[in-house]
């Protein structure tokens, strides 16, 4: 048994990790802390809370005496770090957030971690995994390999800068204090729990509203899709496995433009409309309620300032060492993701309502139709 603390776990990855975790590692003691901002939600983990599963805590990872006393009750050899400001457009409204969280924050738990093990003699049993991104290594063009561990680091938005800023720090204190750290540098998730400011929760539930689905530029955007269980799969490897002071990539082996993944959602929502008819009164606005096709809403909009071109990764190193691969094609993820959202209405009526809307409109309100 040990004793594990996840940051971040009320938010996507971090409640698809909980949840993977304590089935792959049901005696762990699991101490999940998240301050519980905009995207995060823990309706999903209150089973798990109520019948002590899991120590959930409410709490920010720049504050270090919380931190600390984390430390000192629950004595974590593990940690994986999640918590962070995760969505780009919103870095380029607010960058000042995404310093704070993804770069103070990182700093605070690492520092305090460090100080933690080193009074417990436990740094060379002790393991931490800072969670990052594909975007710091920048965009690819069309004919370029894809990122390997070695690509230069290249961020062009604030949120990418703001992790690249944390992947260097966690580098640093390995190399200059021995912190047992490791990186992951992942790929674009998708799949049940995901904010709904994010491309694909975004474009299910306008369609199912009958709003416009907005493309930004002319949809050839290129991202790697990864399934978030494969990616917790990845994570689990990692920790477990990984060596000390490494990075890992991991990918979904899965490009996609935008173009088509949005057109892609559209035809999996116009099948589940001929499927279930039920439907049809549950989303009457949607054009699959009255036999059109979601498709008739794609709206191409003014483009993402600065927005990266293409992501693909490199996973050999992980597949190479630790017999980590992505089992989940895109399209095989896809159709149980766009279901989850059709079974979990509540889920986001919750988190859309308040100041998801203001979100929306500040997003959205200014961009044209190209
Ligand atoms: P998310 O935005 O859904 O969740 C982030 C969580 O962190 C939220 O629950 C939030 O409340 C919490 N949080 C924010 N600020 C905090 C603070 N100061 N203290 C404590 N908790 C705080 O993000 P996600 O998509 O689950 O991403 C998780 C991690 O994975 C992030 O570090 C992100 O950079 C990384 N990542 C995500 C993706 C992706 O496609 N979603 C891809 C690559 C890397
Ligand atoms: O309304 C939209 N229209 C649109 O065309 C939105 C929200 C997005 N897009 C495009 C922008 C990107 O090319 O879709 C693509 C995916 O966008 P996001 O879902 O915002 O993801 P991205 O910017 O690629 O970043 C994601 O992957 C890397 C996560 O949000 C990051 O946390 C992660 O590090």
């Amino acid at each position: 048994m040990e004793s594990i603390l996840i940051t971040g776990g009320a938010g996507f990855i971090g409640q698809n990790l909980v949840h993977a975790w304590r089935a792959a590692r049901p005696t762990d003691r699991l101490v999940v802390l998240d301050a519980m901002a905009y995207a995060a939600n823990i309706r999903s983990l209150q089973p798990l809370i109520a019948d002590r599963s899991i120590v959930f805590v409410k709490g920010d990872v720049r504050d270090a005496a919380l931190i600390r006393s984390l430390f000192e009750e629950h004595n974590p050899t593990r940690v994986a770090h999640l918590a962070a400001e995760s969505h780009v457009d919103r870095s380029i409204v607010d960058p000042e957030a995404f310093l704070q969280t993804n770069v103070l924050g990182t700093f605070t738990l690492l520092n305090t971690a460090l100080d933690a093990w080193r009074s417990a003699g436990a740094l060379g049993h002790a393991r931490f995994l800072h969670v990052s991104t594909d975007e710091v290594y920048g965009s690819l063009g069309p004919a370029d390999p894809p990122f390997s561990e070695s690509s230069p680091y290249r961020p062009n938005s604030p949120y990418a800068a703001s992790k690249a800023a944390s992947d260097h720090l966690v580098r640093a204190y390995v190399t200059t204090y021995g912190m047992p750290a490791l990186i992951t540098n992942c790929s674009n998730n998708y799949g049940p729990y995901q904010h709904p400011e994010k491309l694909i929760p975004l474009m299910i539930i306008h369609a199912l509203e009958g709003k416009p689905l907005p493309v930004y530029g002319d949809g050839s955007n290129i991202r790697d899709w990864l399934h978030v269980s494969d990616h917790c799969d990845a994570l689990l490897a990692v920790l477990a496995r990984g060596r000390i002071g490494e990075t890992y990539n991991v990918g979904g082996g899965n490009e996609r433009n935008n173009r088509d993944v949005v057109g892609l959602i559209c035809d999996t929502l116009d099948r589940a409309f001929a499927r279930d008819t039920r439907l049809a009164a549950r989303f009457p606005s949607c054009p699959a309620a009255t036999g059109g096709s979601c498709r008739s809403l794609i709206s191409y909009v003014t483009d993402r300032p600065g927005h990266d071109h293409r992501y693909a990764i490199d996973s050999t190193k992980l597949a190479g060492e630790l017999g980590n691969r992505p089992g989940i094609d895109f399209e095989h993820g896809l159709e149980p993701t766009v279901q989850w959202y059709l079974d979990h209405e509540s889920w986001w009526r919750d988190v859309t309502s308040g100041a998801y809307k203001a979100w929306i409109d500040k997003n959205y309100g200014f961009r044209i139709a190209v």
